[in-house]
């Protein structure tokens, strides 16, 4: 990509309300621009990102054998009255006429819409356990929209929905999610702290939020150390909370065990039996031909929050540091002088064959170079290498890592191949 041609336009200007690094990051970098409160546009640079997550959650659904698809935005409101949730969502929900004076709704979740696409087509018990999942867009009218993206009135959320025969298989599921959603996170950079959101009446743990420690969350976490040296099948039994249910006098971990830290919800799990399917009639016959209502989870994650949240863990005083698997593009080539024919020459040349191996943002935009290291450093790609008059005539171009700013000098043909080898 060239950055010429790039619809990306960096700013220093930015309202005063941006308050949080990743706000303030995704709005100098040209990743969003506010329609409305708590509503976005996703530019290029932005949608790169989305699009990287979501390869890596679609990654690791595809191997718990989830199902993807797409539910429709908007719903008839009869669906959310058979499930009894109509009146409760209260004002948080887009309720919406169509030109027939029906009730509509744009989609806050789809546990209804999964639970119907599920009746019209399982009938029997060989029909699970069963999976659907997507990745779309919500609408939440949300009090205070805040903190850009993080939490948006419009956001993009991966919503999964499981069925089960049994209250073992259920549970089964449940932990089969939480596992991939720990790689899932962990495949992004990022350290999952798995917190239990809700005792569950039946057997153990059954609500999980996955929070993601930063200085700037909206959630505080009281957690054993331990966490930090579990293995992925101890994660789900360590004790870890929010404020909201931590209290010293019942806690399990003495105090000195205890971490305590700033932590941003990016998903959230759920398993709740047979809420859905029974009100909605949503039975399978079994082996003996009796009628099962089957046992359901729900499982989020917040795909436009995460990018935040990412930015968040990973930036400095000059901009984002994105980790690589998430990251626009893997690497970016300044041409530092474009009107010098030798600098364009290897530039161009560096373009065309790294372009065949990796993604690259080419910057051949007419800018002082100032301007030029500024904006690379502030988009974050994690490599950048820096075509200069200077240091051609020495033979050499710059090798820098976007993280540790550490450069390495080499000839254009030794990076060619290192790149292409
Ligand atoms: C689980 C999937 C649910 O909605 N139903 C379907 C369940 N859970 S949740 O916790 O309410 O949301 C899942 C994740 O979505 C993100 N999220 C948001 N992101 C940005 N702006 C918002 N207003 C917002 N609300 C929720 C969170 O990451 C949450 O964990």
């Amino acid at each position: 990509m060239l950055f010429s041609k790039f619809f990306t336009y960096t700013s220093k200007d930015i309202p005063a309300d941006a308050k949080i690094a990743s706000h303030r990051l995704m709005l100098r970098a040209g990743m969003i621009s506010q329609t409305a409160s708590g509503i976005y546009c996703w530019l290029p640079l932005a949608v790169r990102v989305l699009e990287k997550i979501t390869k890596i959650i679609c990654e690791e659904q595809d191997k718990i054998g989830a199902n993807r698809v797409y539910f429709s935005t908007i719903q008839p409101a009869d669906l959310w009255i058979e499930s009894g949730r109509y009146d409760d969502y209260g004002k948080e929900m887009l309720r919406i006429k169509d030109r027939k004076d029906g009730d509509f709704l744009y989609s806050p979740t789809n546990e209804e819409q999964a639970t119907d696409v599920f009746r019209k087509y399982v009938k029997g018990y060989r029909g699970l356990p069963t999976m659907l999942y997507q990745i779309h867009w919500k609408f939440r009218d949300e009090i205070r929209p805040r903190f850009g993206v993080m939490r948006g009135r419009e956001f993009l959320m991966k919503d999964g929905y499981s069925f089960d025969l049994d209250f073992e298989g259920a549970k089964a599921t449940y932990e089969k999610v939480f596992k991939a959603y720990i790689k899932t996170f962990r495949r992004m950079g990022l350290t999952p702290i798995p917190v239990q959101a809700d005792s569950g009446a039946i057997g153990g743990n059954m609500s999980h939020e996955f929070q993601i420690l930063a200085e700037t969350g909206e959630s505080t976490l009281y957690y054993d150390k331990k966490l930090h040296t579990a293995s992925d099948e101890e994660l789900m039994h360590i004790f870890a909370v929010t404020d909201e249910k931590y209290d010293p006098k019942t806690s399990p971990i003495p105090e000195k065990e205890l971490m305590v830290s700033k932590g941003i919800e990016v998903g959230h799990i759920f398993y709740f039996g047979t809420k859905y399917s029974q009100p909605m009639n949503a039975f399978v016959l079994n082996n003996k031909g009796e009628k099962i209502y089957p046992e359901m989870g729900s499982y989020g994650i917040g795909v436009s929050r995460l990018i935040a949240a990412i930015i968040e863990s990973s930036h400095d005083d000059r901009g984002i540091i994105w980790p690589e698997p998430v990251a626009p593009f893997d690497v970016t080539i300044l041409n530092l002088h474009t009107n010098d024919s030798k600098c364009t020459q290897i530039a161009s040349e560096l373009y065309e064959k790294i372009s065949s191996v990796k993604e690259v943002l080419y910057d051949d935009r007419d800018m002082t170079v100032g301007k030029k290291l500024a904006d690379a450093d502030l988009i974050g790609i994690p490599w950048q290498i820096i075509v200069g008059q200077k240091k051609l005539e020495a033979g050499v171009v710059e090798l820098k890592n976007r993280k540790t700013g550490k450069i390495e000098e080499l000839s254009p043909e030794e990076l060619i191949r290192r790149y292409c080898a």
